[in-house]
């Protein structure tokens, strides 16, 4: 389906480090489109329940006091395979093993300020969408290139 959406966000370091227009710039020219687009600095508690599966990890309280740090650019995108697409896009979790190419290979050096999150399957994304955003903040329109981007 050409109506699969994932979400992704901007980290805090992303942000301060005036990232957000080269990012936002690899999704749209690769093709796929926006939906969902806003500005928000999570709470910790926030933070906590949208990384609620790894809360069991001894990084946890770090990355979710780095994630809650400052203001997250929470965004959800559409298009055939985002969700996978996307991954390859923002590169491995770790910027040392990120191929150079990808957000992660080309912005950032270390795991723990690695500037982009994104959903890493169906679920996820599922999941994530309707924690970040309400109904009526998500933009269901036809781009007028729609016919050049697919066939
Ligand atoms: P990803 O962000 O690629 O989906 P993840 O969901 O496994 O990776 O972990 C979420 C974030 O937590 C990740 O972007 C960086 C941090 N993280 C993951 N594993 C880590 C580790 N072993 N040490 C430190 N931080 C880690
Ligand atoms: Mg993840």
């Amino acid at each position: 389906t050409q109506k699969e959406r994932t979400f992704i966000a901007i980290k805090p370091d992303g942000v301060n480090r005036g990232l957000i227009a080269d990012i936002i710039a690899r999704f749209e020219k690769k093709g796929f489109k926006l939906v969902g687009l806003k500005l928000v600095h999570p709470t910790e508690d926030f933070a906590a329940e949208h990384y609620d599966d790894l809360k069991a990890r001894p990084f946890f309280p770090a990355l979710v006091k780095y994630f809650a740090s400052g203001p997250v650019v929470a965004m959800v995108w559409e298009g055939k395979d985002v969700i996978l697409t996307g991954r390859k896009l923002i590169g491995a979790t770790n910027p040392a093993d990120a191929a150079v190419g990808t957000i992660r290979g080309d912005y950032c050096i270390i795991m723990g300020r690695n500037i982009i999150h994104g959903s890493d399957g169906a679920d996820s994304a599922k999941h994530e969408i309707s924690l970040w955003f309400k109904e009526n903040e998500i933009a269901d329109w036809e781009s007028a290139v729609h016919k050049w981007t697919y066939e």
